[in-house]
């Protein structure tokens, strides 16, 4: 059984593809009134391309008595550890989770609300996103990396993704993936807020990008992830060209006001320097900018 918590733009494309081979799922809702909306839409829908689909996937709410062997975290990075610690009560010996959250933090956060189950990460590069309550837009195929830092050997349930058709790899350097993402994202996403703009219009701030993945290739070295570092600019460009007509995903958490994964990841990054007594003062000052911008919005900077 595959218990999925969230039934947002990523539980909601992970549910809809186990479910829609035959595999056991069940959504795990936030309360009742929350499930009775969801009975009354009738499942989940995903629109994919010119095909929507739905699919009635079983619901259930957090304080169902089911015990939970394997569990999909598919909420925000700020809600992930709070929402599974709800369900510690439930988790069976040797239980299992995935975590779907970007940035880092959120993942140390989870293990020590559940410290008695195994923390399996993912870095994701799908896009997804919610055009109606339980109705979300596949916009982008991509791949998810799985690892535990802890554990180098893969779960058996591989298998059910592979079925599934979602795509991905058992990676066993997951934190130096998540550590490169991060900074992907610390490069590219708080610049598109603060100059409001697609992340293709960053190349019009070559020089700017090139001096955060100078600070930020500093940090992932002194973090002990030399690979990350590697090349970090040239990919970063990379990126940027290969997405320039998108909206970075902490752009349209801006645009529509709703609160950003920021703590997890320019507020990670900054942390992580201090910690470790680096001195980046393009870094520093990008957080406190946007720190400013989310204030001066009324979101919260956190
Ligand atoms: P989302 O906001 O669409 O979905 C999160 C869901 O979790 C919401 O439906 C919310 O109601 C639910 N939730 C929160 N607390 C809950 C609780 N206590 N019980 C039950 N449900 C609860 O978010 P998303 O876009 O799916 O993102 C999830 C994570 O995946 C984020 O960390 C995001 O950065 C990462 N991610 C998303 C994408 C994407 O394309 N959407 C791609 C890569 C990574
Ligand atoms: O992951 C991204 C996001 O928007 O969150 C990209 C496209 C890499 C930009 O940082």
């Amino acid at each position: 059984m595959w218990h999925i918590l969230g039934a947002g733009s990523l539980g909601t494309l992970w549910a809809t593809r186990l479910a829609r081979v035959g595999l056991p799922v069940q959504l795990i809702l936030r309360d009742a009134e929350r499930l009775n909306s969801y009975e009354q839409a009738g499942g989940l829908t995903l629109v994919e391309g010119d095909r929507v689909q739905r699919y009635p996937v079983a619901a259930q709410t957090a304080d169902h008595p089911q015990p939970i062997q394997r569990l999909l975290v598919a909420c925000k990075a700020y809600d992930a550890a709070q929402a599974v610690a709800q369900l510690a009560h439930r988790l069976q010996p040797g239980a299992e989770l995935l975590l779907l959250q970007n940035g880092l933090g959120s993942q140390d956060e989870v293990a020590r609300a559940v410290p008695q189950a195994r923390c399996i990460c993912v870095s994701s590069t799908e896009g997804a996103f919610r055009q109606a309550d339980f109705q979300v837009v596949w916009a982008g195929h991509g791949h998810n990396w799985l690892g535990d830092p802890l554990r180098p050997e893969p779960p058996a349930w591989l298998a059910d993704l592979q079925r599934a058709g979602i795509a991905h790899d058992w990676s066993p350097d997951i934190l130096g993936r998540l550590w490169r993402k991060l900074a992907l994202n610390c490069a590219i996403n708080p610049l598109t807020v603060l100059y409001d703009c697609r992340n293709g219009a960053l190349l019009d701030h070559a020089e700017q990008l090139a001096q955060l993945c100078h600070e930020l290739s500093l940090l992932l070295n002194g973090c002990n992830q030399a690979s990350a570092a590697d090349g970090l600019y040239a990919d970063v460009r990379r990126v940027v060209e290969a997405t320039a007509a998108n909206y970075s995903s902490m752009h349209q958490d801006v645009a529509q006001a709703r609160r950003t994964e920021i703590t997890y990841l320019l507020g990670y990054a900054c942390r992580a320097a201090q910690q470790q007594r680096l001195h980046l003062p393009h870094l520093q000052a990008l957080h406190a900018q946007l720190v400013a911008h989310l204030v001066a919005r009324g979101l919260p900077s956190h």
